[in-house]
C-alpha cells in the first residue's frame, strides 16, 4: 500500500510495527495535523464502522485505539506550537462511566499547542471530582467529553449540579463527543443550562470557542 493508505490500514488492523518509521516518511510530505486529521481519523472512522456493524470485537477495537495514541503520542513533539500558556485556562474530564478519551486528548493537545493552559484530569470523571479541580485550578472554562449515549445523560445531569451549586455563571462549558449533536448542546442543553454551554464538533472548534471566551 501507498505511505497513507497504509497509515490509515495500520490504525484499521491494529498494527504498531513499523509505526514510527511510517510517521517519520509522512511527516517529510505534510505536517503532523494533517496526517492527524486526514490520515489516522479516518482509520479510526473505519473502526468505528465495522465495530459498529459486528464485523470487529472489542479487543481488535482497544488495539486500534492503542495504535491510534502511540502515533498521536509520536507526532505531538513534532506540532507547531505555542505553548507559552497564559491565555486562559481549560479543565478537560471524560465523564463519569465513559473510558473513551483518544478525543479528549487531542482537544488538549491542539488547545495548549495555542498558548492555552490545560488541565486533564482523565476519564470517568464524576462531577464532584470535575468541579473540585476546576475550582483547585482556578479555571475558564470547563470541557466535558463523551462517547457513549448515556453520558449525554450524565452531561445534562451535570449541568444541572453546576446550576445547583451556583457555578452557571461562574464556567461556560464546552461539550463534545460522537454521541452529541449540535442542537442537542445548543438547544437542549442550552435551556438546562443557566450558564453558557457550546457544542464543539472537533477539537479546533474548542480551541476556537476558547479564543471566542478568552477574546
Ligand atoms: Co467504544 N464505543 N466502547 N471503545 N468506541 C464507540 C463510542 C461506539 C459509537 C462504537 C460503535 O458502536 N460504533 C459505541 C457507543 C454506542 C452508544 O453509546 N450508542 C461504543 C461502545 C458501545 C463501547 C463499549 C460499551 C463497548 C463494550 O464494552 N461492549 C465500551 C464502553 C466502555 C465505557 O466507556 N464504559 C467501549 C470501549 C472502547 C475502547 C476502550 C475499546 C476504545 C476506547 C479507547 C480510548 O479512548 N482510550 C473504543 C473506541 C476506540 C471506540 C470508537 C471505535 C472510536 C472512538 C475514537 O477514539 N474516535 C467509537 C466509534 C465512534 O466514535 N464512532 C466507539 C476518534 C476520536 C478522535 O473521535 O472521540 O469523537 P472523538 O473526538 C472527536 C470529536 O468528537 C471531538 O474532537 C475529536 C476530533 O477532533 N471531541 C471533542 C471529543 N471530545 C471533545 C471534547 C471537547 C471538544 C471536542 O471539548 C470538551
Amino acid at each position: 500500500l501507498p505511505l497513507f493508505e497504509r497509515l490509515e490500514r495500520r490504525i484499521v488492523d491494529g498494527e504498531r510495527n513499523g509505526l514510527e518509521a511510517d510517521l517519520e516518511a509522512a511527516m517529510a510530505e505534510k505536517p503532523p495535523l494533517e496526517i492527524i486529521n486526514e490520515n489516522l481519523l479516518a482509520g479510526m472512522k473505519v473502526v468505528g464502522e465495522l465495530f459498529g456493524s459486528g464485523q470487529m470485537q472489542l479487543p481488535f477495537v482497544l488495539q486500534s485505539a492503542e495504535v491510534m495514541k502511540a502515533a498521536v503520542a509520536h507526532l505531538e513533539p513534532h506540532m507547531e506550537k505555542d505553548d507559552s500558556g497564559g491565555k486562559g485556562k481549560l479543565l478537560l474530564a471524560t465523564v463519569k462511566g465513559d473510558v473513551h478519551d483518544i478525543g479528549k486528548n487531542l482537544v488538549d493537545i491542539i488547545v495548549s499547542n495555542n498558548g492555552y493552559d490545560v488541565v486533564n484530569i482523565g476519564i470517568k470523571q464524576p462531577i464532584g471530582a470535575i468541579l473540585e479541580a476546576a475550582e483547585e485550578n482556578k479555571v475558564d472554562a470547563i470541557g466535558m467529553s463523551g462517547l457513549l449515549v448515556k453520558s449525554t445523560v450524565i452531561m445534562k445531569e451535570n449541568l444541572e449540579e453546576m446550576n445547583s451549586r451556583g457555578l452557571a455563571q461562574k464556567y461556560p462549558v464546552m461539550l463534545g463527543g460522537a454521541a452529541l449533536t449540535r442542537s442537542f448542546v445548543e438547544h437542549d442543553l442550552d435551556e438546562v443550562y443557566q450558564g453558557d454551554v457550546r457544542y464543539a464538533k472537533d477539537a479546533f472548534e474548542g480551541l476556537h470557542l476558547m479564543d471566542r471566551l478568552m477574546s
